[in-house]
């Protein structure tokens, strides 16, 4: 019997990337029979194991959450060294489907709504809107890991490779707002991608931030990821990066700039991607909900999984990466088993990227059960001991903790 998933991936296209000066492309299929072996994200609420694949163009070895439009999450293990996400490991989200070709001479950026005067720039209008600008900065779902959210929550279940790290080049989006010039009583900035909806009726993916955020010196209209041009996975040839923001906010594919007045009544602001505004109980009703938006401190242990050995008598050399959110890392702690240990932090790329931290514990002689890293931002914001659940298993940031086994 042929498997649901396998009858979806004999329609697919492969993912094969034609990225060239005049636009990129997609071609040819990625078949669920050539998705490779299985990996198991350790999920609570299961089903935990998801297939590995090189398959998807200008992409390594990534986890499959779903084919089209492609949900590719990024193995932990990418993590364990440095502080980059290398391109062909950022994970990949799309809501809806994506085109499979965009180009260049063609794309057109409409920026319109409450501005003095309606543009349609080309990519050299972009490119010459202003100084160009390179950012560090974590691109990281508003639901990384809510596939670990007990109990249970609707939405991908991610581990917590929804996340990643790349240097965006591009233009300050205000430079690109002054052309057409934002008119009086503007509150909002909306975007819109090349992206439209599988389904009839559904709403299109539309994504606004307040105005004093558009206008950060920090905030880019981006066509570089790494100093390669956007993949188009990515977004090519250009998207937005709000830095310290779930990247929900990072429209790809970006094809309309509106000046908004008033509140952002569309679907994806005003009804999704939204947590309580207070802590709730997984039985709560009806409560009051604000929209996610900037990050919160998070860190992770790369140099082991969790199960894997340690060799009992000698010193135990942990490290890994950890983010600030949106503010600097203040310092990341190793704690669980009554320590609390202050871990050294590596070279500090800006407060918007990862930062490596490692710390050394002295001859280690039986397992340790449930230790974890613990991360703090200049705010003061501290990673919780327990889960804030919510219904969408947005912006997890309890402390991870994973269990050594001495051998
Ligand atoms: N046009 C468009 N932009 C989008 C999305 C989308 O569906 N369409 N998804 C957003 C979400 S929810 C995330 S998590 C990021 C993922 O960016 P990435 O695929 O480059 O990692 O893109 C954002 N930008
Ligand atoms: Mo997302």
């Amino acid at each position: 019997m042929t498997k649901p998933e396998q009858d979806a991936g004999a329609r697919l296209t492969r993912r094969a990337l034609i990225a060239g000066a005049g636009g990129a492309a997609l071609a040819a299929p990625v078949l669920a029979q050539e998705l490779g072996q299985m990996i198991d994200l350790g999920l609570p609420g299961g089903p935990s194991l998801r297939p590995l694949t090189p398959a998807f163009p200008g992409k390594g070895e990534m986890i499959v959450q779903r084919i089209r439009p492609p949900l590719l999450e990024t193995p932990m293990e990418a993590f364990s060294e440095g502080t980059i996400t290398p391109n062909d490991r950022m994970f990949v989200r799309w809501n809806w489907d994506m085109p499979s070709a965009v180009k260049a001479a063609d794309h057109r950026v409409a920026v319109g709504g409450a501005v003095k005067a309606p543009l349609s720039l080309t990519l050299d209008d972009i490119a010459n809107a202003g100084e160009h600008v390179e950012v560090t900065a974590i691109n990281q779902c508003a639901g990384n890991g809510r596939g670990l959210s007990e109990p249970r929550v609707t939405g991908t279940q991610w581990g917590n490779g929804a996340m990643g790290c790349a240097k965006w080049t591009g233009v300050r989006l205000k430079d690109v707002l002054a052309k057409a010039g934002v008119a009086a009583g503007a509150t909002r900035v909306r975007f819109a991608g090349l992206d439209v909806p599988l389904t009839d009726g559904a709403p299109q993916f539309i994504k606004s931030i307040p105005l004093d955020i558009a206008m950060r010196d920090d905030v880019l209209v981006a066509w570089g990821m790494n100093g390669e041009p956007l993949p188009l996975l990515h977004g090519y040839p250009l998207r937005i990066v709000v830095p310290g923001w779930f990247s929900t906010y990072w429209v790809k594919m970006l094809s309309t700039i509106e000046v908004l007045t008033g509140e952002d009544d569309s679907y994806y602001v005003a009804k999704s991607y939204r947590m309580p505004a207070a802590p709730i109980t997984p039985d709560d009703k009806d409560f009051p909900t604000v929209s996610i938006t900037t990050m919160p401190p998070r860190a992770f242990i790369t140099s082991h999984a969790d199960g894997a050995a340690l060799a009992r008598g000698k010193p135990l050399a942990l490290e890994g990466i950890a983010m600030g959110g949106d503010a600097a890392l203040a310092r990341v702690d190793l704690v669980g088993q009554g320590l609390e240990l202050p871990c050294e932090l590596g070279p500090d790329e800006g407060r918007y990227a990862f930062r490596r931290w490692s710390v050394t514990l002295p001859a280690v002689m039986q397992d340790l059960a449930g230790i974890g890293v613990r991360a703090a931002n200049a705010n003061g914001i501290v990673q919780p001991e327990t889960l804030v659940w919510n219904p969408s298993g947005y912006a997890r940031n309890v402390i991870e903790r994973i269990t050594l086994r001495a051998q």
